[in-house]
């Protein structure tokens, strides 16, 4: 069932309309997400027309269709990668048993928990971006926003689905309340910290999409080796989605970058503020907000519920079944810098407790691929500047380094010296002010703003300046 039926209400490759009461479910939730769609999305821009990519079937080439379409009349709905029946739990306890297309009794509580957070985060990022229509730097950048927004509203669908036929009555509440909890509502919130914080400026939501969309991947890439089959095939095949927004990110920012480098070098004894481009130094400071805020999305470095959660099967390790390791991860130990008492010091922790932060090992080692990619443009416009990435435990509000001070390289600080020092780490209120003010709308064809540089091509072969958007 590579192929998706467009000729449903809800598109989608799992045969809905065989089963009729899961269908009427669903085709029930519809409008009220549109609704909500309505309310809390890219409200402004629902009349527009956008270059959009639609899956057409979860084969590994060629899935993506292109064409212009109104954002409400985008065609959500339930993709799932094709099952394989052979298919055994690859780690924990049960590893070697049958994956299981039914919800564990023993372990719904837990399973029901992490597909709800995963759900929560999909439509808070839509919440989070809704305004930036009105200030994208060109139709490009305007059409990349609604591309990744869409699809974080289809990813939410690839959860309600599962809430809905695996989890009965609760299953629908919960999906219920996915649609009312608002990104940064002080009385009802979305469940995790960064997905609460505002995105105001476009540096900000490249700095999203590189950092916090990749803890996406991560989180993604650990349920698709989950032993309920129905998630692991659901995140497998939103990671194929999943690329292009880390792609989004990262170009992003070496836009900015390239702009600023460019001018730099031009005149290389002006302030680039008064030539309207970014300076490095707030570049690097916005990395180190976003990147230190999406670093809390791993969870505690020592964790019960994450050693709970690969124990039962439930979240496997990133690619566990490429590891060449021992999946059961039992009498194992990882070694870490443990804070205790005011001082680090280094300890095995037995590994199963120790997954959260074996995940956020693999998040790091790829932000540093992308760190590497930005300063590769400084260098090449002869920029004498390196762009560094925070220490991980750097500006934590979750885990055991949320409990001391830390320097941007990690170097454990006395509270006074973090409340001198953070200002020079941190965007501060100047930063942000001079961001937003170069935060004007460019949506004529073929024209950028002056703060970043075109993109080297388009989107599906299109030149620059297609009319990715219509007015
Ligand atoms: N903010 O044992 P601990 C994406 C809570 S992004 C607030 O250390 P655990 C996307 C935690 O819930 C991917 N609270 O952590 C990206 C727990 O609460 P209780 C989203 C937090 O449970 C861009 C307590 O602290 N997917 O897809 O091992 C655009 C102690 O927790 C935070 C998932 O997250 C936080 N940052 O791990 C669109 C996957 N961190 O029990 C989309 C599902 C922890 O005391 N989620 N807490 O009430 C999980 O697997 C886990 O919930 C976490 C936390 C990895 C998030
Ligand atoms: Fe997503
Ligand atoms: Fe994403």
């Amino acid at each position: 069932m590579a192929t998706i039926d467009y000729s449903q209400k809800i598109p989608n490759n799992v045969d809905l309309k065989s089963d009729k009461r899961l269908q009427r479910a669903l085709e029930a939730w519809q409008p009220n997400y549109l609704d909500w769609w309505r309310e809390a999305g890219p409200t402004d821009f629902n009349e527009n027309e956008v270059f959009l990519r639609t899956a057409i079937s979860v084969d590994k080439d060629g899935w993506a269709h292109f064409g212009h379409v109104a954002m409400p009349d985008y065609r959500w709905g339930i993709f799932l990668t094709p099952q394989d029946k052979q298919r055994t739990i690859g780690f924990g306890d049960c590893l070697g048993d049958d994956a299981w297309q039914q919800v564990p009794g023993e372990h719904r509580n837990a399973l029901r928990r992490i597909i709800v957070t995963q759900a929560d985060t999909e439509p808070a990022s839509v919440e989070q971006q809704r305004l930036l229509g009105h200030t994208a730097p060109s139709l490009y950048d305007m059409r990349n926003l609604f591309q990744v927004n869409v699809e974080e509203g289809r990813h939410l669908w690839a959860m309600v689905y599962i809430l809905h036929s695996y989890f009965g009555r609760d299953g629908r509440e919960e999906a219920e309340e996915l649609l009312d909890r608002r990104s940064g509502n002080a009385d009802h919130p979305r469940i995790l910290g960064t997905f609460n914080e505002p995105c105001r400026d476009w540096l900000s939501f490249f700095c999203f999409t590189m950092f916090t969309d990749r803890d996406g991947k991560f989180q993604l890439l650990s349920l698709a080796e989950s032993g309920f089959d129905p998630l692991a095939r659901s995140c497998r095949f939103m990671l194929t989605e999943e690329a292009h927004h880390m792609f989004v990110g990262q170009t992003g920012l070496g836009r900015v970058i390239q702009r600023t480098c460019e001018l730099m070098k031009e005149y290389p004894d002006r302030d680039v503020r008064e030539l309207g481009a970014i300076p490095l130094d707030i570049i690097q400071r916005y990395i180190n907000y976003w990147n230190s805020s999406s670093n809390d999305l791993f969870g505690g470095e020592i964790s019960s519920n994450a050693s709970n959660f690969f124990a039962s099967g439930l979240k496997g390790r990133a690619y566990e079944d490429k590891l060449d390791v021992d999946h059961a991860a039992k009498n194992e130990f990882y070694t870490m810098d443990v804070w205790e008492n005011g001082s680090l010091s280094q300890q095995e922790v037995p590994l199963r407790n120790a997954m959260n932060e074996v995940l956020r090992d693999g998040y790091v080692e790829d932000n540093i691929k992308g760190v590497e990619y930005w300063n590769k443009i400084c260098a090449k416009n002869d920029i004498d500047f390196r762009f560094e990435l925070p220490h991980r435990r750097f500006n934590r509000k979750i885990g055991m380094y949320s409990e001391g001070f830390f320097a941007h390289d990690g170097t454990p600080l006395d509270e006074a010296t973090w409340n001198q020092k953070s200002a020079d780490w941190l965007p501060s209120d100047e930063d942000r002010k001079y961001v937003e003010s170069l935060m004007v709308r460019c949506t004529e064809r073929g024209k950028i703003a002056g703060w970043i540089a075109p993109p080297p091509k388009g989107i599906n072969g299109q030149p620059f300046d297609y009319e990715y958007v219509r007015f």
